[in-house]
C-alpha cells in the first residue's frame, strides 16, 4: 500500500477564528484530513510576536482546539497538538535562523504589515517569524501545506530555506507545496471589502467569528459594503464587496460563481445579503454548537492535546536529530 502523504498547518491563537480561517484553511484540513497524515497544530509561540494577555491566551488555545475538532478534523486520526508542548519547533527555528537571510526575510509582507500597525512593537520575533514556520513545517517532512493566499509568500521562504539546506547536506527536507483553494483563499472584510478579514481587525462588524450567533451574523451581512450600482456580478477589481459576499455564498453553498450570479441575476443587493447571511449562519451552526460543547468538556480536551504532543515530538525529533546530525552537533548525552 502506497504511504499517505503528510500535511501540516497552523493557526495562531492570536484572537478569535474568522470566516476567513474557516473558508481559507479550516475547511480544506477537514477535506483534507481522511486522505493524508495530518499534524494540526495551534502556533501559540506564533501568537506571542504580539502582545498576549496570558490568561486570555490559555483560553484561546484551548477554545480553538475545541473548533479544530468541530470543524470536522478527527482528533484520533489525526494529531492535533499546541506548538509549544513540543520543543523541536523552537530547537529547529533556531537553525533555520541561521539560514534564513535577512534580505529574504525583510521582504514577507506580513512583516511589513504587522510592523506598520504595531510601531511599538516590531521585536525581533516578528521578524524571523517565517524561520519559526519554516521548521513547523519542515520538522514533520510536509508535503502539502493548506493555508489561505496570505500565507502563499511564507510557504515560498519555506520552500527556499528547505532547498538551500538540502543543497549543503543532502536530502534533509522534504520541499513542501502550498494547497491554496481556488475561491476562499482570500476572504474580505465586510466593511472595508478591499481589506483581508482578520481576526485581528479594529474595525467593528467586518469579520465574522466562528462563535458568533445567527443573529449576530445575519446583522453584519445585512450592514456589509456594497456599492452604488445594482447588479450581481463577480468583478473583484470594480465591484470588491459585492464579489466578496459571492464568494463565501460561492464556497458555502459548493456552488460555482457563475451559477450564483445566475441565481441572483435580477435580484438586489438585499436579497444577496439576506440570502449569503443564512447560508453562513447554517455552515456555521453545526460548528458553533459543537465547538460550545466541546469548550465544556477541559478533560477532555485535555487527552486530545496530551496525546497530539507526544505523536507529534515522535515525528519531530527524528528529523531535529537528523539536522543537528548533519550540521555537526555532538549527540546530547541521554539523561
Ligand atoms: P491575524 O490577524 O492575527 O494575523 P488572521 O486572521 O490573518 O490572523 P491567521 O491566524 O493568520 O489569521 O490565519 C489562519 C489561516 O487562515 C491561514 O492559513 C490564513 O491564510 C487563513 N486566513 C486567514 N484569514 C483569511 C481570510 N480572510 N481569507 C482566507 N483565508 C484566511
Ligand atoms: N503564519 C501562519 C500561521 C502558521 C502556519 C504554520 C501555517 C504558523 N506556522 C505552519 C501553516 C503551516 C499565519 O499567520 N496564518
Amino acid at each position: 500500500m502506497e504511504e499517505k502523504k503528510t500535511i501540516l498547518s497552523g493557526i495562531q491563537p492570536s484572537g478569535e477564528l474568522t470566516l476567513g480561517s474557516y473558508l481559507g484553511a479550516l475547511k480544506n484540513w477537514a477535506l483534507l484530513s481522511n486522505e493524508f497524515d495530518c499534524f494540526y497544530t495551534i502556533v501559540d509561540m506564533h501568537a506571542i510576536t504580539s502582545r498576549q494577555d496570558p490568561k486570555e491566551l490559555r483560553e484561546r488555545t484551548l477554545a480553538q482546539l475545541a473548533q479544530y475538532i468541530a470543524c470536522g478534523i478527527d482528533p484520533i486520526s489525526n494529531t492535533l497538538f499546541i506548538q509549544s508542548h513540543v520543543p523541536a519547533h523552537a530547537q529547529l527555528s533556531w537553525v533555520l535562523n541561521c539560514y534564513a537571510m535577512f534580505g529574504e526575510l525583510s521582504r514577507m509582507t506580513q512583516f511589513k504589515d504587522k510592523s506598520a500597525k504595531n510601531e511599538d512593537n516590531i521585536n525581533a520575533g516578528l521578524f524571523t517569524y517565517p524561520a519559526l514556520m519554516a521548521a513547523d513545517i519542515l520538522l514533520y517532512q510536509a508535503d502539502l501545506v493548506p493555508v489561505g493566499d496570505d500565507q502563499r509568500q511564507h510557504v515560498e521562504l519555506t520552500r527556499n530555506i528547505a532547498i538551500r539546506f538540502n543543497g549543503i547536506y543532502g536530502d534533509v527536507f522534504k520541499i513542501p507545496e502550498h494547497y491554496i483553494p481556488k475561491f476562499g483563499a482570500r476572504i474580505m472584510d465586510l466593511q472595508n471589502p478591499t481589506d483581508k478579514m482578520s481576526k485581528s481587525a479594529i474595525a467593528a462588524g467586518g469579520c465574522i467569528l466562528l462563535l458568533d450567533t445567527p443573529d449576530d451574523i445575519i446583522k453584519a451581512f445585512r450592514r456589509a459594503v456594497t456599492d452604488s450600482e445594482t447588479q450581481i456580478v463577480y468583478d473583484v477589481a470594480n465591484k470588491p464587496g459585492v464579489s466578496n459576499l459571492i464568494e463565501i455564498y460561492s464556497v458555502c453553498t459548493d456552488k460555482s460563481i457563475s451559477d450564483v450570479e445566475a441565481q441572483f441575476a435580477g435580484l438586489g443587493y438585499g436579497s444577496l445579503k439576506q440570502e449569503v447571511g443564512d447560508a453562513v449562519v447554517e455552515t456555521l451552526r453545526p460548528i458553533r454548537e459543537e465547538a460550545l460543547r466541546l469548550m465544556e468538556d477541559k478533560a477532555y480536551l485535555e487527552s486530545i492535546y496530551k496525546e497530539g504532543a507526544s505523536k507529534a515530538a515522535l515525528t519531530a525529533n527524528k528529523t531535529l536529530n537528523d539536522v543537528y546530525d548533519k550540521i555537526g552537533f555532538i549527540p546530547a548525552p541521554i539523561s
